[in-house]
């Protein structure tokens, strides 16, 4: 694993890999080098055959407060008209991590505690499973700048949580907790702070210890399957299965089943 992000850090254990979104001072605001940093962090687990589950989380008291607004300023007024000065051009670099998180052939899950804002939100939605802390905060903060939702999030948040309250949530940016969060279908659950980190950890094991190439076959039915019809869906499911089915996961689960012991799957 890397050691040398300066705003990124990278910390395994057995088959966990926790990614660290690390510039606490403005609650992990994104500048350049940190997108870059989580883009090549993320590149680095998906390669690696030895992590079998991601967890996507904030260093101190935040999650993410979205783009740093201090640099996000400098490109339109100093390139103003210029290809290279438009926020689309910059977004794609963020289009490029969401890419990554939905085609990384194992489960990702995003930790989140105290506040996710603007495009930090929206890549804990593109995370598979989220956990939050009853202190969690999600803000779709971009109408409060006069922004759309950016990052997948026009897509992803409706599909999660429903039209009416994906536009609340864009057109008044206001605060959802995490216990409302949970409640909506935000996050998959939110636990008190005080368990949080033991939660995240537990969940983190468990999957890691999981059939691996089956999860990576589950998320590619479950994401395409939005954008499919019902035929072009039991089509896609029939290729998944072949390919579940020549996986030693599989045989294991089958045999431990028989047997009547735990299956001991290595992701293979
Ligand atoms: O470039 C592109 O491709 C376009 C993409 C755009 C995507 C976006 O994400 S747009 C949305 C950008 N984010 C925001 O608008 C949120 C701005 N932040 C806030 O509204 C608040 O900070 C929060 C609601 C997130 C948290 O409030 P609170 O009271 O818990 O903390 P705070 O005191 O406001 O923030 C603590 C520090 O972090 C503070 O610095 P200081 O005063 O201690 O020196 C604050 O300025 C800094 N900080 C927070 N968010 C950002 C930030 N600094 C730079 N950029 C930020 N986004």
């Amino acid at each position: 694993m890397r050691t040398d992000f300066q705003y990124v850090l990278m910390q395994q254990e057995e088959g966990v890999v926790t990614v660290v979104m690390n510039r606490p001072e403005v609650l992990n605001a994104f500048n350049d080098q940190m997108l870059e940093e989580l883009t090549l962090a993320l590149e680095e687990a998906g390669r690696d055959d030895s992590v079998r589950c991601v967890v996507l989380t904030g260093a101190g008291r935040a999650f993410g407060a979205g783009q740093d607004l201090t640099n996000f300023v400098e490109p339109q007024q100093t390139q103003a008209g210029s290809e290279a000065g438009k926020v689309s051009v910059h977004l794609a670099k963020y289009h490029r991590v969401v890419h990554l998180m939905r085609n990384m052939p194992k489960p990702i899950i995003a930790a989140i505690r105290g506040v996710a804002a603007g495009i930090s939100c929206n890549i804990a939605l593109a995370c598979d499973i989220r956990v939050a802390a009853d202190n969690a905060r999600f803000i779709e903060a971009f109408a409060r700048i006069g922004l759309v939702p950016d990052g997948g999030g026009g897509y992803l948040l409706p599909r999660l949580i429903g039209l009416g309250r994906a536009l609340d949530m864009s057109l008044l940016a206001d605060e959802v907790s995490g216990v409302e969060a949970e409640r909506i279908g935000l996050v998959t659950t939110c636990v008190p702070l005080a368990e949080f980190e033991a939660t995240v950890a537990a969940l983190a094991k468990r999957l890691a210890h999981g059939p691996t190439r089956s999860y990576g076959l589950i998320k590619a039915l479950l994401y395409q399957s939005m954008d499919l019809n019902f035929q072009e869906l039991l089509a896609l499911e029939g290729q998944l299965q072949d390919s579940a089915r020549e996986t030693s996961d599989h045989q294991e689960g089958v045999n431990a089943f028989l047997q009547k012991r735990p299956a001991r799957y290595t992701g293979k």
